[in-house]
């Protein structure tokens, strides 16, 4: 308002409501609601702490997501469990189909040659459907396939096909040196897993073989063995899905999705993208005002590849796609924190999968998970190219449970918001 008018409140004093017309009232309440409203936005903004969840496909994004809604938000109630039923339903069927096929392809003999007529049945499942294409299967269509699930793992061939799922890691191996046409390594690790063909065919059915493996494997695989083991309880009429159930359910995020919550009355949004490579390209959407990130690692994948591609080993992917991030000077007042996911899988996979098979700069004790984790947090550190940045804050994870993240984020909210505060105080 220019400095000879008289402002606002003096009007009001000097003339009061009384004495302007009732458009004028009316008009002056609704500029004074406006006034308000933009000031409590103003303030808002000032307050809000914007989280954003980076990380490669399946590192754990949404899995976080969903425990900040148990923890802080609005648990999942009936209602909103229930959803979650068509994506399990999809999720077994799924992984039930790799399995049928591992076992023709590994020549492992039916325990109940019965089985066979089971196995059609599951494998004549159309996966191009638009339920399969959605990732949800209907409860009544899973039911008609539910006798044949039952029989199949009931079955010995379909349980040791699964066992020998790590074996079949290394196949992914052969699936990648037959891509860089360096395939003599590989034909020999064909031969182990018989399968009887010409030489080329040998390649093409491994890959193929390879590729539908991974889908279970590296993606859905644990999970999947959970729900088989409760497949009973899956066809029941009533069946809701429970929390856990809620929490190993998988569906790839696509877009960007975002969730609310307040702790102590100060507001929180959560902002969860995809995290394959065709979702990336939709990340720099949300980089604008971001108190902090966290950046998720599925620590477990130091042996896997990305299915994407099938031959990218997915902890290098992690390193690549966090190098971007980390460097970018859009975050450099950011705190970035690293999340490595999957310790429950971690501490099983190094028992079992030596680390420096893939990874030779590592020359520590091949079975000791702190010094892999060690190792591990490292790679990720060294990624930094300015080490004047800010800290590196890491932790250890496992998404799917809910009072490791409750513990977790108790820690990372307090850095956050101690760090946000600095910020704050240095404009
Ligand atoms: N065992 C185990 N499974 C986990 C853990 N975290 C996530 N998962 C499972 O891993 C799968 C992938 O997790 P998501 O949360 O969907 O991964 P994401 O990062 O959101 O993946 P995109 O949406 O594709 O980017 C799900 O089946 C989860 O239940 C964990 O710490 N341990
Ligand atoms: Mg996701």
């Amino acid at each position: 308002m220019a400095d000879f008018l008289p402002t606002r409140s003096v009007l009001n004093h000097y003339f009061p409501a009384c004495l302007l017309t009732n458009t004028e009232v009316e008009q002056l309440r609704k500029s004074k609601a406006i006034d308000k409203g933009i000031s409590r936005d103003k303030t808002y903004v000032k307050r809000l702490v914007k989280i954003l969840l980076l990380g490669a496909g399946e590192s754990g994004k949404s899995t976080f997501l969903k425990q900040m809604r148990i923890i802080h938000g609005q648990d999942f109630d009936q209602q909103a469990r229930e959803e979650f039923r068509a994506i399990i339903y999809s999720n077994v069927i799924k992984g039930v189909r790799v399995l049928v096929d591992a076992r023709e392809k590994l020549q492992i003999p039916w325990g109940s040659s019965d089985n066979q007529v089971h196995g059609d049945n599951v494998m004549s499942f159309d996966t191009r459907s638009s339920m399969m294409v959605h990732g949800q299967v209907e409860t009544n269509v899973f039911l008609k396939y539910l006798p044949s699930i039952q029989a199949l793992w009931a079955d010995v061939a379909i349980q040791h096909a699964y066992d020998r799922r790590r074996e079949f890691q290394l196949v992914s191996t052969l699936h990648t040196h037959a891509q860089m046409h360096t395939d003599s390594s590989g034909l020999c690790r064909l031969a182990e897993v018989k399968v009887k063909l010409s030489r080329d065919r040998r390649l093409a059915a491994a890959s193929s073989f390879v590729s539908q493996w991974l889908s279970l494997h590296v993606c859905e695989g644990e999970s999947v063995k959970y729900f088989l083991d409760n497949v009973e309880k899956l066809g029941e009429p009533s069946y809701i899905p429970s929390q856990h159930d809620v929490l190993l359910a998988r569906k790839p995020t696509k877009g960007i999705h975002e969730y609310d919550f307040e702790i102590k009355s100060i507001p929180f949004k959560m902002v969860d993208v995809g995290g394959q490579r065709s979702e990336r390209r939709r990340w720099f959407e949300c980089f604008d005002s971001v108190t902090s990130i966290l950046f998720l690692v599925s620590s477990s994948e130091y042996d896997q590849v990305l299915m994407e591609d099938r031959q990218t080993n997915r902890l290098r992917e992690s390193l690549n796609i966090f190098e971007t991030i980390v460097n970018n000077r859009v975050f450099l007042s950011v705190s970035i924190i690293l999340f490595l996911n999957k310790t429950d899988l971690l501490e099983e996979k190094v028992l079992n999968v030596s680390l420096s098979k893939y990874f030779p700069e590592y020359t520590g004790p091949d079975h000791s998970l702190p010094d892999v984790q060690k190792f591990l947090v490292d790679c990720f550190r060294e990624k930094r190219r300015d080490l004047t940045q800010k800290p590196l804050y890491h932790h250890f994870t496992t998404a799917i449970n809910t009072e490791n993240i409750r513990l977790v984020f108790r820690d990372v909210k307090d850095t956050i918001l101690h760090d946000n505060l600095k910020q704050l105080m240095l404009q």
